[in-house]
């Protein structure tokens, strides 16, 4: 489907300021810092299922792999980057039902909003971008192989991907059993559906049911399960070996176990990804912030309220992705001041050289993507004097490549 323009990103070595370096990042099926490695690196990160979008937990997952693609970009690596969108799915179905409107509608119109969202907060846009529903037949395509391999079955017209026949379930999130049961059953699952082989077996392809929407494949009527959907697009638009997996980290498991899975049952290749990258938890007002708990700040709230969407962004990089943190309303207005701040320096005569900004911007970001201590670098050049003419339009131009604001 239609992605969203993207903005144009400043070529840093282009102005004589050198390049970056690749960045570590932290892999959660090492739960070590890891080197990033591929040119073109090859990205997937999972998309919104089109309804309550975007709030800022969904803004902060899309800003940290902008991050990552900046950085990467900087370091003069091309990025190949896909996400999809979850256009038919049981949530998406059930609020369509709550609210008495067409599932596509509801789809389409809070796809448009996540593309308005996206171009405001300058997301560096996928080169494919890919609806679960465009994507049918490359979904049967893998559900077909994997019942020739042995690795899928029916429970009553439904098929089920079996998870014992893929040799490294399990790797990516390192969970007990008991705690994988636990989740699949609150993200999606039914580990309690009987007839199943294992209770972690998920959904490859439902049967059609009444009222739903459903496709005719050799598969029989019906629509696809979520993990699949997932496999199928990287698969076919980025190849069997990824260089990143991303997503918020609800997703490490069932969904990228159960991705990841799939995948490597199909390609007999081990790991689906080289790097699992995970964004933490965005809450507000004591939770996750969640379409079911219904606790949302949008971004299309704050801009209509008149926040520039560059201090949303500036919001949002304050806080580093490894940790959950808790929106505060306050934080629009310090990061407005920040920004006010960052662009009255950038409107100066002369100040403090801008190499050496950019070359603790480019450490911060290597080193993690700490992107909270990379403003912090940005602040102290803000606060110093300096005699340099070239450096304010030459920091804003690192601000605006590696960072995204403009
Ligand atoms: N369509 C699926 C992925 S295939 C999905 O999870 N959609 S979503 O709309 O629920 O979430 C979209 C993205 O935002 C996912 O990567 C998810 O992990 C992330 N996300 C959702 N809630 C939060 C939150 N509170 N904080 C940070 N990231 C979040
Ligand atoms: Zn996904």
């Amino acid at each position: 489907m239609e992605s969203w323009p993207s903005p144009a990103v400043p070529r840093l070595a282009d102005l004589g300021l050198g390049t970056g370096r690749l960045p570590r990042v932290h892999d959660t099926a090492s739960d070590t810092l890891v080197e990033l490695a591929g040119d073109p690196l090859r990205m997937y990160v999972c998309g919104i299922t089109p309804y309550d979008a975007t709030h800022l937990g969904h803004a902060a997952t899309y800003l940290l792999f902008d991050l990552l693609q900046r950085t990467c970009r900087d370091a003069g690596h091309a990025v190949h980057y896909v996400q999809n969108v979850t256009d038919v799915d049981d949530p998406l179905l059930e609020r369509a039902v709550l609210t008495g409107e067409d599932w596509e509608a509801l789809a389409q119109r809070e796809t448009q909003l996540f593309r308005e969202d996206m171009t405001a907060l300058r997301v560096i846009a996928p080169d494919h971008y890919v609806g679960a529903v465009e994507a049918i037949e490359e979904i049967v395509d893998i559900v077909e192989k994997l019942r020739d391999a042995g690795a899928a079955y029916d429970v009553d017209g439904d098929i089920y991907f079996s998870v014992n026949a893929a040799e490294h379930f399990g790797e990516v999130a390192r969970l007990p059993v008991a705690d994988m049961i636990r989740l699949s059953g609150e993200r999606g699952g039914d580990p309690d559906r009987p007839g199943k082989k294992d209770p972690l077996d998920c959904l490859l392809w439902q049967a059609a049911r009444p009222g739903e929407p459903y496709w005719e494949s050799l598969l029989g009527a019906g629509r696809p399960g979520w993990h699949v959907e997932c496999a199928a697009i990287a698969l076919r638009h980025l190849g069997p070996a990824i260089d990143v997996q991303g997503g918020g980290t609800d997703l490490v498991f069932p969904h990228h176990e159960l991705s990841a899975a799939e995948a490597s049952v199909v390609t007999e290749h081990w790991p689906f990804a080289r790097t699992f990258v995970h964004q933490a938890m965005v809450g507000y007002d004591g939770g996750k912030m969640s379409k079911s708990r219904g606790n949302l700040v949008l971004v299309s709230r704050l801009r209509a309220d008149g926040v520039d969407p560059m201090a949303i962004r500036l919001a949002l990089l304050a806080h580093s992705y490894r940790a959950d943190w808790e929106w505060q309303d306050a934080e629009a207005a310090a990061a407005s001041e920040r920004l006010q701040s960052w662009r009255a320096a950038f409107a100066r005569e002369a100040a403090a050289p801008a190499q050496p900004v950019v070359d603790a911007l480019r450490e911060t970001l290597a080193d993690g993507l700490r992107a909270p201590d990379a403003l912090v670098v940005v602040d102290a050049w803000a606060h110093a004097e300096g005699t340099d003419p070239t450096a304010p339009a030459m920091v804003a131009a690192a601000v605006d490549a590696l960072l995204g604001i403009a």
